[in-house]
């Protein structure tokens, strides 16, 4: 009999591998709605109401069947916080250990690097005692378990609404040690890979925990962009072509 090879898609093992790391780190998976209300994906993050990110340009706004009055306008979610704030909201005595992964939506131009419907992941661990040092050993962890070596992590200062204060994170480079010449850090020896921080007093506000009382971190991360450094692929479009010579590779 003719033996049949199953190919599972890259995406899908990264989010795996994704899962299964931060599973062992003792973080909870947790599920969310991919139609959102502009509560839950801006406001609660303390998104200013005039960001560029709510924009018509930027923002999938889902038409509503009928206009009603005091009805919320909605929208497909742009990063996948506003799960957390679902599950902040529901679980208001921390400690808070959770992953989120899914699908996100962006109205922008498509190109190598950019897609309309992409996949992130974002964790949020809030507890009395966690600080910058908690989030830059668990990265470590993470990254190391991901790439199969020892990868290093750094922290760049960096803005996001959500949290303060907030970093862009490096992790050195995967495919060498900062030669001239690398296609993956262009000789840097590091490559951006995602942003953190430690979350907002006014989110923790909004949702209606004492940020007094507790501390929490947050981080997130586009699926596609680790697939492509994982396994080299240099079009995100590639994952979302169909194309069953990318598949079969796996
Ligand atoms: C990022 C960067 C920094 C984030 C913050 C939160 C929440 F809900 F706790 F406020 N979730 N995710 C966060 C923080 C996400 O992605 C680039």
């Amino acid at each position: 009999m003719k033996e049949t090879n199953i190919h599972v898609h890259p995406l899908t093992r990264v989010i795996d591998d994704i899962n299964r790391i931060f599973f062992k780190m003792g973080f909870t998976l947790v599920d969310g709605p991919e139609l959102e209300t502009e509560y839950y994906n801006f406001d609660a993050l303390n998104v200013p109401k005039d960001h560029p990110a709510r924009d018509m340009q930027d923002t999938f706004w889902v038409k509503p069947t009928k206009d009603l009055p005091g009805v919320e306008r909605r929208l497909m979610r742009t990063h996948t916080s506003p799960m957390q704030v679902h599950y902040m909201e529901e679980n208001k005595n921390p400690p808070i250990k959770i992953l989120c992964p899914g699908k996100t939506y962006r109205k922008e131009a498509t190109d190598a690097t950019h897609e309309t419907q992409f996949q992130q992941f974002e964790g949020l661990y809030i507890d009395k005692e966690v600080s910058l040092a908690t989030l830059k050993t668990v990265l470590n962890k993470m990254f190391d378990e991901f790439f199969e070596k020892d990868i290093d992590v750094r922290f760049r200062p960096s803005y996001f609404p959500f949290v303060e204060p907030g970093a862009e994170i490096d992790i050195s480079c995967f495919k060498c040690k900062g030669e001239a010449g690398c296609p993956v850090c262009k000789g840097t020896g590091w490559v951006e890979v995602m942003g953190a921080g430690v979350v907002h007093p006014k989110v923790l506000n909004n949702i209606g925990i004492n940020p007094n009382e507790w501390k929490g971190f947050a981080f997130g991360c586009s699926v596609e962009r680790l697939a492509m450094m994982k396994y080299g692929v240099d079009d995100i479009r590639l994952f979302y072509s169909g194309d069953l010579r990318l598949v079969n590779q796996f």
